[in-house]
């Protein structure tokens, strides 16, 4: 594990401007390393000071933090509610009247909800859920389009003590039974349909054919979106907005334990099986409020805008949970980047006075690909901080960030994290770190990480390995639903004492974090081994070449061969740009990182996420038919040419 090869070279390095230092929330070396140094020596200490400080409580809590990983628990005997922490808490102030979420919908329709008005819409769901039946303890699901009913629909769950689970809207029928089946769900809100580049995501239709495989669900309630009709079963469906005429707006909340399911979030696991992340109360609006106050320095004036789907946990944690309970203002938007055209990212950030955006390394790489031109159109001079999340960033990518979106003036966030950390990890805080193109550079006060080998030993200073955290924090994710086991054995059986990321990274002698991928996405090409994104990273420097997949295959002599996918910024290239490319990889990596096989084609199969779906390439690269499950395929027309040219 030791010969996990970082080649990555990169030094350029972007130190934040003193007028964004001075009013960061976070705003000095010495600040941060006060506050790191004291969480790690006194983890207890630190966070229950900010519990007691940052969060509201019906009763205190008597210990700060018990136990160790992977079963330790925060806050004990204290009683919480998650939606007073986003909502009640403000209206006492000024900011009663102020937007907390400013939603666009994909046809261009428009909405905003005060904290006032938010309130209001989650008492009277919440008492929708009750008259439902739904009780504390209880699950629901939601499947819903970008629209704020979602919003309102979790924030009603918390209310109450029931326990959402958010199923991505892209997801199929049978995805949904097998969540529902396995959360034990008892009731399910969707809406008639969602809007994707001007087509209708048949959502209503998709839970009627879950439901005869999902006994456990008793109610569907659905939200008129698109207006296209739908079945309704009668004492099993109802319309959202005649139920909301039927209640009033007074729901006292549920007074929690601390460590009350806040929430259930599946995603894939190595095996087929998906797991039920599972995030508690107190100790994840803990984290979701601090990490995105540190992180994203949110100020009251600021309209941050993070692109994220609230399917996945960016949405939840930094477009609902982290932003609401600062008091922020979070834009939500329904659509695509892409429709109707590729400048409508732009325009909207034009049309809000966008602060601070938040969005994928993907999808950077296809606005670089559609070229200068459309983010040229618009003012993007509110823009004061992006971030990224979801993969590593080629250094490339990230420069064209900086200069093209931030004006050479923002300072990049590189947030790494997971579902299962709950909120960020390792970033740059913007006000304190100098940015480096493809680094998460340093853990935020109260993580602690840690490089080692395959045995738990810590390696040196740029030695590539696993990444682990040391100590444990109070979002940390407490089980996979109905299977405690599981969650024993993924993240805590390989190295006793650790919670293992499943990550490679190599930490440099600065202490910044270079994540190299999901340690299944190194190769081992004749023995040594390589992270496929420093492949990729070089690939995309060269200006033919818009997007990159790498990936291993098996190889007579090498054990493990490279096999490039690349997606070209314009015609097919020539054999002579082929080997061109080839010639390029060699020369930024070195000899042994030369691609045997470089195929093209006009775009990479990915989750509905947008993540690479390495497996299914590695499969097409190895020229086996791909067994696995494929329910998240966002576009299935790009793997079946794929395999055409096999
Ligand atoms: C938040 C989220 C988690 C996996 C994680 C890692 C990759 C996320 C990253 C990053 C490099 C970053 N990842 N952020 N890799 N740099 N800034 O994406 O959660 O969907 O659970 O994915 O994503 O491989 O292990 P999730």
């Amino acid at each position: 594990m030791s010969s996990i090869k970082s080649v990555l070279q990169e030094t350029r390095q972007f130190p934040p401007s003193p007028e964004f230092a001075k009013d960061a929330h976070i705003s000095s070396e010495e600040q941060y390393q006060q506050l790191w140094n004291r969480a790690k020596d006194n983890p207890a200490g630190f966070w229950g000071e900010l519990a007691q400080t940052e969060l509201e409580w019906f009763k205190p809590f008597e210990t700060a933090m018990e136990g160790q990983m992977p079963d330790t628990k925060w806050f004990l005997g204290g009683k919480i509610n998650a939606s007073v922490q986003c909502l009640d808490r403000h209206l006492k102030t000024w900011r009663k009247n102020k937007a907390a979420i400013i939603w666009e919908g994909e046809p261009g329709d428009t909405r905003t909800l005060t904290y006032q008005q938010l309130h209001r819409e989650v008492c009277k769901f919440a008492n929708v859920l009750k008259k439902l039946g739904v009780q504390t303890g209880d699950r629901v699901t939601l499947y819903m389009p970008m629209v704020p009913e979602l919003a309102i629909a979790m924030l009603a769950c918390s209310r109450i003590g029931a326990t959402h689970s958010i199923i991505f809207g892209g997801f199929s029928a049978d995805a949904i039974a097998d969540r529902n089946n396995d959360a034990q769900a008892k009731v399910v809100v969707t809406a008639d349909g969602g809007w994707r580049r001007g087509k209708e995501v048949p959502l209503k239709t998709n839970v009627d054919a879950s439901l005869p495989k999902a006994p456990s669900v008793e109610k569907v309630v659905v939200v008129r979106r698109t207006g296209t009709p739908v079945d309704m079963v009668p004492d099993r469906d109802y319309w959202w907005h005649e139920l909301m005429e039927q209640v009033d707006a007074d729901c006292e909340p549920a007074e929690l334990d601390s460590e009350h399911p806040l929430f259930i979030l599946y995603t894939s696991g190595s095996t087929g099986k998906p797991k039920g992340v599972l995030h508690t109360t107190a100790g994840y609006m803990l984290g979701a409020q601090m990490t995105s106050r540190w992180v994203f320095d949110l100020k009251d004036q600021d309209t941050y805008w993070c692109t994220a789907d609230i399917g996945w946990i960016t949405g939840h944690s930094y477009i609902v949970y982290g932003p609401l309970s600062n008091g922020a203002t979070s834009l939500m938007f329904e659509g695509a980047p892409n429709w109707p055209d590729e400048g409508r990212f732009w325009e909207i950030i034009e049309k809000y006075q966008v602060n601070i955006f938040y969005t994928a390394p993907t999808a950077i790489r296809a606005f670089i690909k559609w070229g200068d031109q459309w983010p040229q159109k618009y003012d993007l001079s509110s823009l004061r901080l992006l971030g990224t999340v979801g993969e590593p960033i080629n250094p490339e990518a990230w420069m064209w960030y900086h200069r093209v979106i931030g004006g050479e003036r923002c300072p990049i966030v590189d947030t790494w994290w997971q579902t299962e950390t709950g909120g960020i990890m390792i970033s740059p805080l913007p006000g304190v770190q100098s940015t480096k193109p493809g680094s998460c550079t340093r853990p935020l006060p109260g993580v602690v990480p840690a490089i080692v080998d395959d045995k738990g030993n810590p390696l040196e200073a740029n030695q590539g390995g696993l990444l682990v955290m040391t100590q444990p924090w109070p979002h940390m994710l407490r089980t996979l639903y109905g299977d405690h086991q599981r969650f024993k054995d993924t993240y805590f059986g390989k190295l006793e004492g650790l919670y293992f990321a499943g990550d490679g990274a190599r930490k440099d002698e600065d202490g910044c974090y270079w994540v190299m991928g999901r340690v299944d996405d190194v190769l081992n090409v004749s023995g040594h081994r390589l992270s496929t994104m420093e492949i990729e990273s070089a690939l995309v420097s060269h200006p033919l070449v818009a997007e990159a997949a790498v990936v291993g295959f098996p190889h007579e002599l090498k054990g493990e061969g490279i096999c490039c996918f690349v997606t070209p910024k314009g015609v097919t290239p020539s054999d002579q740009e082929k080997k061109e490319l080839i010639a390029h990889v060699r020369k930024q990596i070195g000899a042994l990182a030369t691609p045997d096989q470089i195929r093209f084609t006009p775009s990479l199969p990915k989750t509905r996420s947008g993540k690479i779906m390495r497996r299914l390439l590695r499969d097409i690269a190895a020229g086996k038919e791909s067994s696995g499950d494929t329910t998240t395929l966002e576009d299935y027309t790009v793997l079946a040419k794929l395999r055409e040219e096999d």
